[in-house]
């Protein structure tokens, strides 16, 4: 980890069906991130939020999508595209990116950023798959698509602004999978990424899966771009999300899982890039799950107990 930490904001939720998760940003803030990250030794600066297309200003018709295609697409190729060079600028400086969501679809941007001048392994931390294409997708939202999209799945293969040839599939891991669609299902078996379910860290505990995982992400790479997804966590330990799944980690194996994060980061100096998407501010309750994201974010960025 760099002791110097820029937060990036992007109030994006453009990817998802609720309203809500566009002020993820601003709650965790408002949680204390700064502070937290500062209590640590770390230099902190906040680059405040990206701009982001609003709701009033968006073409009507693009949520209406024909039948394969994704919502508002253009828009979110123009916010990664952004990000992606905001991440890159930010890695180049020789500061860490720290990118607060927003929906998961920024995670486009952040990986692709992180990505440019590196081959770059990515652990991600999810109760869904992220890999739908257009054509695929149940629900047409770019938020259940980025790791597709990142790996040049179906149509992402001609899709320049998210395709992301540094990340190979080899070194891409999914942790605590619990809810894919069909077709997402078989594209993940039929790739050579790494996924991990519940299962897996029901029967193993979460430190070994995640060992496993960050073994994978760091081999032969660069360096890893850590992304995660609010709802990797029970619903009952994190309520403010816009798509809850039964089953996640508990509050403990999450920070755990952040800490392992951590220790390898302290031990091979393998992080790149960490972001913390989908908190919902309307679903959540009295900010607890943004609180929880900032806690999860200085874990991974070095907090011990002791
Ligand atoms: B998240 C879903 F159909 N698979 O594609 C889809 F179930 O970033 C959900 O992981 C995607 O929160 C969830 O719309 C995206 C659905
Ligand atoms: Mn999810
Ligand atoms: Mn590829
Ligand atoms: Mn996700």
């Amino acid at each position: 980890m760099n002791e110097q930490v820029r937060i990036i904001g992007v109030p994006m939720d453009l990817g998802a069906d609720r309203r809500g998760v566009d002020m993820g940003s601003s709650t965790i803030r408002y949680a204390g991130l700064a502070d937290e990250l500062d209590a640590l030794g770390i230099d902190v600066t906040d680059a405040g939020d990206l701009p982001v297309p609003r709701a009033e200003e968006r073409d009507p018709e693009a949520e209406q999508p024909a039948e394969g295609e994704a919502k508002f697409l253009r828009e979110t190729a123009d916010v990664c595209t952004r990000l992606a060079d905001e991440v890159a600028d930010t890695i180049d400086a020789g500061q860490f990116p720290l990118v607060l969501g927003g929906d998961h679809s920024i995670a486009i941007g952040t990986a692709k950023g992180a990505a440019r001048d590196a081959d770059l392994g990515v652990v991600w931390f999810d109760a869904h798959g992220d890999f739908n294409t257009p054509k695929t997708s149940p629900s047409g939202n770019v938020h259940g698509m980025p790791l597709a999209a990142l790996l040049g799945i179906g149509d992402f293969a001609d899709t320049e602004w998210a395709n992301a040839p540094n990340i190979r599939e080899e070194n891409v891991v999914l942790v605590g999978l619990r809810s894919l669609d069909d077709d997402e299902r078989r594209a993940i078996r039929e790739s050579d990424v790494t996924a991990y379910t519940m299962s897996d860290i029901d029967e193993r505990g979460v430190t070994p899966v995640v060992e496993d995982a960050l073994d994978v992400a760091t081999d032969g790479t660069d360096g890893i771009h850590v992304s995660l997804d609010m709802d990797w966590l029970d619903p009952k330990v994190a309520p403010g999300v816009g798509t809850p799944v039964r089953g996640g980690v508990n509050y403990r194996e999450a920070h755990l899982a952040l800490e392992k994060v951590a220790e390898r980061d302290e031990n091979e100096g393998v992080l790149r890039s960490l972001e913390v998407v989908e908190v919902n501010a309307i679903l959540d309750e009295h900010n607890e799950t943004a609180e929880l994201a900032t806690e999860l974010a200085a874990s991974g960025l070095g907090k011990r107990i002791l």
